[in-house]
């Protein structure tokens, strides 16, 4: 072989690689891009074949996605939209400086907005369509760019002076503005919670698939609506955030957009100080399958780019670091010039001719107009998948000196005279020097240009944005007939609560007026409640229907799939789940549909792990029921420490618009659900439902008559005692499973030990909780008046005797009445970690059980005088009880 010297060889490099990308360019001119890809992919295939080792980049390079050539010209007026968005910047600035004007400043963001002001202004403008239009979108405002959005809403004329002067003031006369996107405290406003960051992204991606699950189920005419979701780079941290990001591309959900505003910074410094968070997101978005449009460079930028043949410029871009970027922000543009361009003098010689001022002028792709209308328009017109927009832009973009790109920027309030009159130059405000120390809101006349403009613009697209109405028609009454045979009973056969409902899940799906509108979700938990025989009744949503043979087809209850599939079955996520059952929960607002969804789960997965999507869900005025199924710390055996549940009720009770129950009867069941669709879709009340169920078998007695009333208030009589003469005297509370350990405690009570013992279902302590201290602070606010009683006081004033209390939650449930009861409760609860054990050794355990129900009653009518202690000692021998084991509270 002829040695070929280092300088040929090259040279012979050279010659082949122009030979290829002449051949390249033969093809590109002849055929078209999609002719040189395909080209590409094959020659990708041949050389793996060959053994030939690509590296691995889900990134492209660090330039706009969509090139010069590709941009489509604005619509309407860039001027007027230009002189717009500096009014709304000037009026949210200013609102959030006027709240914090006083020494104890109530808060609010400046820089957040000023960074997004572009990316929401090109959406009112031209692609937010509001629920007139027919296709109306669903838009999850970023929670801390809520100041832009009322700013917005001021000049539309939708809000007046006295609410911006009352932002974060929400309890003053005239109306106030909650400090971030509330639909609880703004019912006609706001739409969606998102200020919990990670949750707003999540419940998009579910809300538009619902959507889907919605048209393909014939509830909903096919529309064109998109949702958008806003979110903040920083943001992308929360596992919530882009947890779920792989079920829009897999459903091919082309009616999801996310715009992440990548400002670079989050809270206290940058998002990644020594990295790209925008590539890492790239990389993770288009791996999971989105469009994914990069919008990083303003219109600036275009002829440098254009001139950076041997791809420079592009390296150069693509180099620097954010924290880097960061710094560029905040320097001049000779700072800028010799650092950026300076890097090589071939850069440094193509921005020669341009002066500093102007290299500092050159915007970033989400502060301009053109691009990020571009960005929109290729994302309301693409097919098949979702879009990801990731907008490069400055945060605090417009303080200047306030603020623009420092660390400080997101917790800056505050502005000072000539922060603010440099602020209102910049945007041409028409506020003079002396008017400024009052940073006055300013509102061009009603007929302006200005004003007309953007009346116009939103008239065109279907109405204001956000606009929250409840779009639906209320229910006429709930039928009757399908909650009818739990009232009766089960004569003696045995069931669970859970099998219970499930039974009465069926029976509602089968109703011919609610039938359709219930929306069963589960989170890969079906079979563990017995739910499996629903998947052939009704079926399991999937919008491409069945594409294959399921293993089990030749049985009853095959794993049937279909596109009008009634059940969600999300796959094991209670995130997921629950942003689906807030979907349905609202869709009589946002969609003018009154589904009805029954999430049921395990409950220990429930408050506890999602516990803030649960509280977004109340929120949101979502409505519904949740199932903590396999619930009971002592009634799910085996399963031990992470999954037995004695907790859900506390946390319950601190969601204000949850109803929560614990009921031990399949009546109770039938008498709570059927009062809660009245509640929630006949009286349209905003709450929703959260019931225990479990799985210990039982018989279900017949309803008491009379008890529907106690039932719901959340205590009645379940059974008295046949010796009302005793001289013993008890009253016994017991709830869910623990009930019937209750009832046997009873009759040994009356039986052995001759305590005449009455037995009452507690099916809530937090509505009799909620009921006592709402009269307890009624009274206190009107002390000449005849006092309000308690229902739980009025309902025990002449119960005598001891008072006791056995549940399978921790003690502070019942402890929370004790103050409203004639003489202190003696309470058995589950305080705790759970163990692995059969029912009666975990009710041993937790002192639980029917023994420790009389042990307790005994001792509570000694320590009252009524009995001799040696009493309690027998009973204590006499069930075996070991008096000196641990306590379960702490072991
Ligand atoms: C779950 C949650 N954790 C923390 C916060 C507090 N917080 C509010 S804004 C913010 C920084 C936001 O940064 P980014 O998402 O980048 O938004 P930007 O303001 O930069 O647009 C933080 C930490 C929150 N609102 N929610
Ligand atoms: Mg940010």
């Amino acid at each position: 072989m002829r040695n070929i010297a280092p300088k040929d060889a090259a040279e012979l490099d050279a010659t082949e690689t122009r030979e290829w990308l002449d051949s390249l360019d033969y093809v590109l001119q002849s055929g078209g891009p999609g002719k040189v890809a395909r080209l590409l992919r094959e020659l990708t295939i041949h050389a793996r074949q060959n053994g030939v080792k690509m590296p691995f980049t889900a990134n492209t390079p660090y330039i706009n996605t969509i090139s010069v050539d590709e941009q489509s010209l604005m619509p309407g007026s860039p001027d007027l939209e230009r002189r717009i968005k500096s009014l709304v910047r000037w009026n949210a600035a200013a609102m959030v400086v006027r709240a914090n004007k006083a020494e104890e400043g109530i808060g609010g963001h400046i820089s957040t907005y000023a960074s997004a002001a572009t990316l929401y202004e090109v959406g009112f403008n031209h692609f937010f369509r509001g629920h007139e239009s027919g296709d109306g979108d669903v838009i999850f405002f970023q929670g801390h760019a809520s100041p832009g959005i009322y700013a917005r809403a001021y000049l539309e004329g939708r809000i007046d002076e006295t609410h911006l002067e009352n932002f974060r003031r929400e309890t003053k006369a005239g109306g106030g503005l909650s400090s971030y996107p509330h639909p609880w405290l703004m019912p006609d406003f706001w739409e969606f919670p998102t200020v919990s960051m990670g949750l707003g992204p999540l419940m998009a991606i579910y809300q538009a698939r619902f959507m889907r699950y919605l048209e393909d189920r014939g509830l909903k005419a096919h529309t064109d609506s998109k949702v958008w979701a806003f979110l903040g780079d920083g943001e992308t941290d929360e596992p919530e955030a882009l947890g779920a990001i792989t079920l829009p591309a897999r459903e091919k959900l082309d009616n999801l957009i996310f715009v992440v505003n990548c400002n670079l910074q989050r809270l206290d410094g940058p998002v990644r100080g020594n990295g790209q968070i925008i590539q890492e997101l790239e990389a993770a978005f288009r791996g999971a399958g989105w469009n994914v449009i990069k919008v990083l460079w303003g219109r600036e930028w275009d002829p440098f780019l254009a001139k950076d043949r041997d791809g420079l410029l592009v390296k150069r871009m693509g180099e620097i670091v954010d924290g880097q970027y960061q710094k560029y922000a905040v320097e001049s543009g000779a700072y800028v010039r010799e650092h950026f361009w300076g890097a090589d003098p071939r850069l440094l010689e193509m921005v020669s001719h341009i002066s500093d001022d102007q290299l500092k002028k050159m915007t970033l792709g989400g502060h301009d107009p053109i691009k990020v209308y571009n960005a929109y328009k290729a994302a309301v017109e693409h097919k098949g998948s979702p879009t990801v927009i990731l907008a490069r832009t400055i945060k605090g973009y417009g303080l200047g000196e306030a603020g623009e790109g420092k660390n400080i920027t997101h917790q800056q309030k505050k502005m000072n005279e000539d922060e603010l009159r440099a602020f209102r130059t910049r945007f041409g405000i028409p506020v003079s020097d002396a008017d400024i120390g009052h940073t006055p809101f300013y509102r061009p006349a009603e007929d302006s240009i200005e004003i007309r403009y953007m009346r116009q613009r939103r008239e065109a697209l279907g109405g204001y944005v956000p606009t929250r109405k409840n779009r639906s028609q209320p229910l006429a009454s709930v039928p009757s007939e399908p909650f009818e045979e739990f009232y009766k009973g089960t004569e003696g056969r045995k069931a669970s609560t859970t099998m219970v409902f499930v039974r009465l899940l069926s029976k509602l799906l089968r109703d011919k007026d609610l039938g359709r509108l219930v929306v069963p979700i589960v989170p890969d938990e079906a079979r563990t409640f017995g739910m499996e025989a629903l998947f052939r009744q009704v079926g399991i949503y999937a919008h491409s229907g069945q594409v294959y043979e399921p293993v089990d087809m030749d049985t009853l209850l095959y794993y049937k799939e279909a596109s009008d599939g009634q059940i969600l079955e999300e796959g094991i996520t209670e995130a997921g789940s629950m942003s689906s059952f807030v979907a349905a929960g609202t869709a009589y607002a946002t969609h003018g549909v009154n589904t009805i969804p029954f999430f049921i789960y395990y409950s220990m997965f429930g408050f506890q792990r999602i516990g803030d999507l649960i509280w977004a869900a109340g929120d949101s005025r979502t409505r519904g029921f949740l199932l903590g199924g396999t619930s009971g710390r002592t009634t799910l055996a085996g399963e031990g420490l992470q999954h037995q549940d004695g907790n859900s009720h506390l946390f319950a009770m601190a969601y204000p618009n949850c109803v929560a129950y614990d009921p031990a009867f399949a009546y109770e069941i039938a008498v709570i659900i059927h009062d809660g669709i009245r509640r929630m879709y006949v009286d349209q009340e905003s709450i929703f439902y959260y019931l225990t169920v479990m799985n210990e078998q039982y018989a279900m007695p017949p309803m008491p008559d009379g008890a529907q009333e106690g039932i719901l208030r959340g205590l009645y009589r379940f059974r008295a005692t046949s010796n009302p003469g005793a001289k013993l005297r008890a009253q016994l509370f017991g709830s869910g499973a623990i009930l019937p350990e209750v009832i046997k405690a009873q009759e040994i009570l009356e039986s052995k030990y001759n305590v005449g013992a009455d037995v009452w279902s507690v099916t809530s302590y937090t509505e009799l909780y909620r009921d006592g201290h709402a009269a307890e602070r009624w009274n206190m606010l009107h002390p000449g008046e005849t006092p309000r009683v308690p229902y739980v006081t009025h309902t025990l004033k002449d119960a005598p005797g001891v008072l006791v209390a056995a549940s399978d939650y921790v003690k502070a449930m019942a402890d929370s009445i004790d103050r409203w009861l004639p003489r202190p409760l003696t309470v058995l609860g589950t305080d705790g970690f759970g163990r692995s054990e059969n029912r009666a050794g975990l009710r041993e355990f937790f002192e639980v059980d029917y023994r420790y129900v009389i042990v307790a009653t005994l001792a509570a009518l000694a320590r009252d005088g009524k009995l001799d202690p040696s009493v309690v000692d027998q009973a204590i021998k006499a069930h075996n009880i070991n008096a000196d084991k641990p306590n379960p509270a702490i072991s």
